[in-house]
């Protein structure tokens, strides 16, 4: 285990992981069944288009979310999208600033306007008094993000979004498989939406989904993803192409099949980390309340330079070093990228603080208690000595060239 600082493979020292360990190795499942599903698919010589797997992977999708329905689509994205069309939004969408810029692009490339509004720093999720603060004559809907499957304030901006008659949509890209109040995440609001991407709880390699108890709302959603096409056909709309394949499906189906041990691999390398990590200034691990069933699909730790001595980026740096691949999920935070700091400039000093501390630590079914006691050892290495470490990486002395981060 690193000691000194000079142990750091910043410095010299040889790399803790000989391959990379990384945040968002997708959680496979029984390759042998993914294997077989995807050959039953091939003798049947149905590969996209609303086929059987396709069909299954939406029925599972709406129980594990307790909706009527579910839509599955090539990606979280693009479900984003359809589901702003299909609700019709008009002028400024309000939404979290902490997110993944797919939340305000899948409305941008609408025409809509984003408008971020400040996060409560106690949970990272849009604040209720900020988003209604900042509704005007023009905002069609508020779009929270239940980041790192936490979920929002979800009553609050209820009760904002109906005092002023708007629409209310859920980016739930995170929280699959999360619960507010002993209701799982999913049937909120007008609807949510899943991410099936190859990092997130559940892959389908791509895939996303729109859940909702809406049946004309789905009715919309499955037209808008097939060209405008309806059930008979016929066009009824201008449409797009945002399909599931029965590959993915295939994929997600065998994915989902593993999600309860998954979850269980997830929460204990959470607490892994929690104790490895206890104590040291200046780190604090992001945890969740039980009773919210985390996924735990996002080991977050908020590192404060002012204690520590030693920046985010720079712990990154170090960790990256080590061969241990780190994210910053999310920083820089939405309204501080293009085009949107230029577009819409705005101060949001929770967002910004918040942003500026997050990291996202490996973690999932193939990161394992010893190597959560070696990655917190570096941490630990590296942040109780961190002035030095900042110190000497400014000297510039002895800098090796990063490593690959993937
Ligand atoms: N809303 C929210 C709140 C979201 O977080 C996202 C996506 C969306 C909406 C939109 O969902 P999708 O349209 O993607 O379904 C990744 C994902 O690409 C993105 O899906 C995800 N959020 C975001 C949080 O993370 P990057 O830029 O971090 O990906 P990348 O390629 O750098 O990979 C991240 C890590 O995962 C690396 O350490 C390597 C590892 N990895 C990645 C892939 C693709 C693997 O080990 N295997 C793989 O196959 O965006």
């Amino acid at each position: 285990m690193k000691q000194k600082f000079d142990d750091l493979a910043l410095f010299g020292g040889p790399a803790e992981f000989p391959q990379p360990l990384c945040v968002g190795r997708p959680t496979v499942g029984d390759r042998s069944r993914f294997l077989e599903r995807l050959n039953g698919a091939l003798d049947e010589q149905w590969l996209t288009n609303g086929g059987p797997l396709v069909r299954e992977f939406e029925e599972r999708v709406a129980e594990v979310a307790g909706t009527r329905n579910a839509v599955a689509t090539c990606n979280a994205t693009m479900a984003l999208q359809l589901l702003y069309m299909a609700t019709e939004l008009t002028g400024e969408v309000i939404m979290s600033p902490m997110t993944y810029v797919a939340t305000a692009h899948a409305a941008r490339i609408l025409g809509l306007t984003p408008v971020f509004c400040d996060i409560d720093p106690a949970t990272g999720c849009l604040d209720p008094r900020a988003a209604e603060a900042a509704v005007t004559s023009r905002t069609s809907a508020i779009v929270p993000v239940h980041l790192w499957g936490r979920p929002s304030a979800i009553d609050e901006l209820e009760k904002v979004a109906d005092r002023h008659g708007l629409r209310l949509l859920f980016d739930a890209a995170h929280a699959l498989g999360c619960t507010y109040q002993g209701r799982p995440i999913g049937g909120f609001g007008g609807a949510e939406v899943f991410s099936f991407h190859a990092t997130k709880v559940v892959n389908s390699f791509e895939g996303g989904a729109v859940v909702t108890d809406d049946d004309d709302l789905a009715g919309r959603l499955r037209s808008l993803r097939s060209f405008g096409f309806g059930p008979d056909g016929n066009s009824q709309r201008t449409g797009t192409n945002a399909k599931m394949s029965e590959a993915a499906a295939a994929m997600g189906l065998t994915s989902l099949e593993a999600f309860g041990e998954t979850v269980l691999h997830n929460r204990a390398n959470l607490a892994h980390y929690a104790s490895e990590l206890a104590g040291l200034d200046g780190v604090q691990v992001v945890t969740y309340d039980e009773d919210q069933s985390p996924n735990c699909q996002y080991v977050v730790v908020k590192v404060d330079e002012n204690v520590t001595g030693i920046h985010r980026d720079l712990l990154m740096r170090v960790l990256a070093e080590e061969n241990i691949v780190t994210q910053r999920y999310f920083s820089p935070a939405c309204h501080q990228v293009e085009p949107y700091r230029t577009e819409r400039p705005v101060e949001l000093p929770h967002t910004e603080r918040l942003a500026g501390q997050v990291l996202a630590l490996p973690t999932g079914p193939t990161v394992t208690a010893a190597d959560i006691r070696r990655v917190c050892a570096v941490v630990r290495c590296a942040v109780g000595q961190g002035p030095v470490v900042t110190d000497r990486f400014r000297q510039g002395a002895d800098r090796a060239p990063v490593r690959a981060t993937r």
